[in-house]
């Protein structure tokens, strides 16, 4: 059966490649299609699948147009991926050390930054994270390619990494709030990144509050993170919080063009359901999918941005600014529009007139639009209020359409021609539909069901082009499954999940590729054109601290290193260069504490070097100019063989030394 489907397959193919636009396309010096379609015959390929791999294929040595970026799940860190080759550039760690790159391992700025994520808010010192949703940082509503944010789902923590040498340069523990689902994105010119708590905590001292208070003294909050337009930085002493009801807050997205200065939550859960499934009481899932309506929170920043700096209208919360719900409420910071139950995703249009929102328990998309929205506030259009007298708008006034997609709607975004694509957990497939006249689409094609693809399996997120921007350009769809059950090889219990490409350009989407994640559970990805990463840089200046960009006051260049002796304190001041450390023995004595501050005086891009002390759980890794400072205390004697960790010459082997710790 499966020869005989094979056999004729392969014939398709020879026709079709041969008599196909590939014949015309290489037949100029490529040995002509004929060659192509005996390849494609070869491998077994159908003509889809070899088509899909040729527009998939990016040339060794190439560059690929597009770089994705992919949050890494319970891993804690960041992934590069170029598309649409879907080869894995970079792991960038954020909040889980990570030997490669020698990120908590013993390099000063690094384990500064990790301690710096984790204060008395926490039980203990954090060694990871649970990255969902990277926000790339904007200017006008396009990406800038500067910075990027990403929370950590756990501990409710959000970290900064620069986009000039993609490394981590702050992570932000949030006061307030313990943990963080998808509320993460930034205002369109990156005056806030925002980022609110998923499960609402007790707003108590001690952070405790019994399960039958919980309507009382549980609070959701709305974090409005200042960024400093210079560094990228976050500042506490800027920000400012929003008290929202103890409803589960979920994805979030701001407005843009049409909709600038307005912000969207989703909301689960109001029913407020605290499980309880040994106690009598029903399971969470059952609690929190009572109601037919759940509350899309609607906030206005911009107003919120201007409470926030009035005296009086603020109360200092754990460092913090926070505006109280009763003061959202009185000063018009905060509407509600009800949405069909349990939804998940919020996604703005390339225009901002159109915020569509995925039902999750329902099968259709429901598109908002930010005029009706603002018409309905203007008009006090209200359906009474909830139980914390937030007011509600009149559904029927505020929603623009909405599409029957398929079952288990999540996440949309856009193509910039007037289409979204929304990903249906349960029917394991993509949906396209059209927006409305206000996205360019004719009256009478508006709100319909345009396209569906099928996806392996159980689809989660999705990411278009710049999809959720106002530059969206519609060119490739990335899939992000939560199964892979049978695509790839038993290669063990846990099984990856899976990118799956997909193209936009044709009439219809088609799936072109499978990226397997061997390497922690991607949520959120953003898609950014290439060439917009101009900060980037493949050195840096000589002597530089990767923390500030600034020379560190401990460069050291060739012929200025030395050891220095203070009471128990040996300061070693070490420069690495092909293929050798300088100097290649320290002399310590038990008891002491060694501190290294290593500089890599290369200046040619991609001569990195590493230093690693056996037993003492040191990796530092020096890129070209880098400076970076080890400290240690020399707790164990012994003859340590220090080494570089990256083969970097011919000689790289010999590129080792002595750590001599003297009884
Ligand atoms: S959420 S699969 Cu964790 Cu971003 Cu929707
Ligand atoms: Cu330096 Cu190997």
């Amino acid at each position: 059966m499966r020869s005989n489907f094979r056999l004729i397959a392969i014939g398709a193919i020879v026709v079709s490649l041969v008599g196909g636009i590939l014949i015309g396309r290489f037949s100029g010096g490529l040995g002509g299609g004929g060659a192509l379609a005996e390849i494609a015959a070869d491998r077994g390929l159908t003509v889809e699948q070899a088509t899909g791999a040729l527009k998939a294929f990016t040339a060794p040595g190439e560059w690929d147009p597009y770089i994705l970026v992919s949050s890494g799940g319970h891993s804690g860190q960041l992934h590069l991926v170029g598309v649409p080759s879907m080869r894995l550039l970079k792991t960038i760690p954020v909040f889980t050390p990570e030997s490669w790159s020698g990120y908590g391992q013993g390099a000063d700025w690094s384990e500064g930054i990790l301690a710096e994520g984790s204060t008395d808010k926490q039980a203990a010192e954090l060694a990871w994270g649970d990255t969902h949703h990277p926000a790339l940082s904007e200017t006008e509503g396009a990406y800038d390619g500067r910075f990027v944010y990403i929370n950590d789902r756990a501990n409710g923590r959000l970290g900064m990494v620069d986009l000039r040498d993609f490394k981590v340069k702050q992570i932000l523990d949030l006061p307030n709030m313990q943990t963080s689902h998808g509320g993460v994105f930034a205002t369109p010119n990156t005056e806030y990144v925002h980022i609110s708590s998923m499960t609402p905590m007790p707003q108590t001292d001690d952070g405790y509050a019994p399960l039958e208070d919980y309507a009382e003294d549980y609070r959701g909050i709305s974090t409005w993170v200042a960024i400093d337009p210079e560094t990228g930085r976050a500042d506490l002493d800027d920000s400012f919080q929003i008290e929202l009801p103890p409803y589960t807050q979920d994805l979030a997205d701001a407005g843009k063009l049409a909709s600038d200065g307005w912000a969207f939550i989703n909301s689960y859960n109001s029913e407020m359901a605290v499980g309880g499934n040994m106690e009598g009481g029903q399971p969470i899932e059952v609690g929190a999918s009572q109601r037919d309506f759940d509350y899309m929170h609607i906030i206005n920043w911009k107003k919120a941005a201007e409470v926030a700096a009035q005296a009086g209208k603020t109360e200092m919360r754990n460092g913090v600014r926070v505006i109280s719900l009763d003061t959202a409420i009185e000063e018009g910071l905060l509407y509600f529009a009800p949405e069909p139950r349990s939804p998940h995703g919020v996604d703005v249009d390339p225009t901002g007139n159109y915020i569509t929102v995925g039902g999750k328990l329902d099968p259709h998309v429901t598109i908002y639009d930010i005029e009706l929205i603002e018409k309905a506030i203007a008009e006090e259009n209200f359906d009474g209020t909830d139980e914390y007298g937030v007011p509600i708008l009149k559904f029927d006034a505020v929603v623009a359409g909405s599409v029957e997609v398929g079952l288990g709607p999540l996440h949309t975004q856009y193509d910039g021609r007037g289409h979204g694509y929304v990903s249906l957990f349960l029917d394991s497939a993509i949906a396209e539909f059209s927006l409305g006249p206000k996205a360019g689409i004719p009256e009478a094609e508006a709100f319909q069901l345009v396209d569906k693809v099928q996806v392996n399996y159980n689809v989660g997120h999705l990411a278009t082009t710049e999809g959720d921007t106002v530059a969206a350009d519609g060119q490739y769809l990335v899939a992000l499954n939560k199964w892979s059950v049978d695509r790839f090889p038993v290669i063990g219990t846990l099984k990856p999940q899976n990118f799956q490409l997909i193209d936009l350009t044709d009439e219809t989407m088609s799936v072109l590729a499978d990226m397997p994640i061997g390497f922690g559970e991607p949520h959120y990805v953003q898609i950014i054109k290439a060439e917009r990463l101009v900060n980037a840089i493949d050195t840096y200046e000589p002597g530089t601290d990767p923390l500030t960009f600034a020379r560190s006051s401990v460069a050291t260049a060739a012929g200025e290193e030395r050891v220095e002796r203070e009471g128990d304190t040996l300061h070693v001041y070490m420069t690495t260069v092909r293929s050798h450390f300088t100097p290649d023995i320290i002399r310590a004595r038990a008891g002491d504490h060694v501190v290294i501050h290593l500089t890599n005086i290369e200046t040619l891009a991609d001569a990195t070097h590493g230093f690693a002390i056996p037993g003492y759980n040191i990796q530092a890794s020096l890129d070209p100019g880098e400076v970076v400072t080890v400290e240690f205390h020399a707790t164990k004697t012994g003859s340590f063989a220090f080494y570089c960790t990256e083969f970097c010459s011919a000689l790289h082997l010999e590129m080792q030394g002595w750590l001599l710790i003297e009884p």
